[in-house]
């Protein structure tokens, strides 16, 4: 026999049923959502390795570039085609490429620190840039220690006992440095030093002596030559590259009123270059909302470019380049 539900009982399969609906509501709300954000990461990640692959063309791009360039400029001409030549922009659909070739004989090389001249150049690099004369010593000697074989520190130098004690602690590379931000890890070498040295330096390879292509350098580069001319030589420095009217060969260098008087040894000599020597491509790729940057640097002096490093990432972009366009605006 059935039974007529009372007013309490139907108010209450009312309320059941509300609930269940909102709860329905909201389930449905969640997987729209996921949903949704599925598809977003999904496009995102395609996006991200679409600009993987763009990234891996733009290397083979750069290469290809170059060994067309280097067919119509001498290693002479090159640093001051270099200085002119505006970016190359590869435009593809949904973004597109930005090369921009530098002249890479513009830095001291942290893969000389092995030697005394390397080591006397980087110091002196350090002072230009207004470093006191004893921190410069003892950030070479840092600097040194970080990449010789041995564990016996140089004077002011500081080895793995000093690394050892930081937290967390961390031991000396004991090789040559693999890109300038390892220089962040080295004892004393804080923001601001990091951040003024940077410029001016370069991660060849263990025992690669500096080549400086005294033509690719402007005059917010004298550092770099003072640090071959000498002690307190950033005033001649400076007044050469600011009165440098057509290339520097050795001979008129020699003759330049700024050298005389300034005793240069062999190494310091050997150091200076008047062609091109080594090229640097720093490809800017954009696609949709993905960005990438990769620098290569290529030695040209076979006549072909023989890529001695590459680098992903901002901070391996070239401070010193040709201006951008976003850059001026
Ligand atoms: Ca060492």
């Amino acid at each position: 026999m059935s039974r007529r539900p009372n007013d309490n009982e139907r108010g209450a399969v009312l309320l059941t049923t509300l609930l269940v609906m909102s709860l329905m509501a909201t389930v449905a709300v969640e997987m729209l959502d996921d949903v949704r954000f599925g598809v977003r990461r999904t496009a995102n990640m395609q996006a991200a390795a679409q600009a993987d692959a763009y990234t891996l063309a733009a290397q083979d791009f750069a290469r290809s570039y170059l060994e067309a360039q280097l067919k119509t400029v001498t290693p002479e001409q090159m640093s001051q085609y270099l200085k002119t030549r505006p970016q190359t922009v590869l435009p593809f659909e949904g973004g597109g490429m930005t090369l921009r070739l530098v002249d890479r004989g513009a830095c001291i090389s942290l893969g000389a620190l092995g030697g005394s001249a390397g080591r006397r150049q980087f110091r002196r690099l350090l002072t230009a840039l207004g470093i006191d004369i004893q921190s410069a010593a003892n950030l070479t000697s840092v600097a040194a220690d970080w990449i010789d074989t041995d564990s016996q520190a140089l004077p002011g130098g500081a080895e793995d006992y000093v690394y050892l004690a930081l937290d967390p602690p961390y031991r000396t590379a004991n090789t040559a440095m693999q890109s300038i931000t390892e220089l962040r890890a080295l004892q004393g070498f804080d923001e601001a030093i990091y951040q003024a040295v940077r410029p001016f330096v370069c991660p060849w390879p263990d025992g690669q002596a500096s080549q400086i292509n005294v033509n690719a350098l402007g005059p917010d580069q004298a550092p770099v030559l003072a640090a071959l001319l000498g002690d307190n030589t950033l005033p001649q420095a400076r007044a050469l590259l600011q009165n440098a009217g057509a290339p520097y060969t050795a001979q008129s260098f020699a003759a330049a009123p700024e050298v005389q008087g300034i005793d240069l040894n062999d190494a310091d000599i050997n150091a200076l270059s008047y062609a091109t020597n080594f090229i640097g491509i720093e490809a800017r790729i954009v696609y949709q909302s993905v960005q990438r940057v990769v620098t290569m640097d290529f030695d040209i002096t076979n006549g072909s470019p023989k890529l001695l490093m590459r680098r992903l990432g901002a901070e391996s972009g070239y401070v010193f380049a040709p201006k951008r366009d976003e850059d001026a605006q």
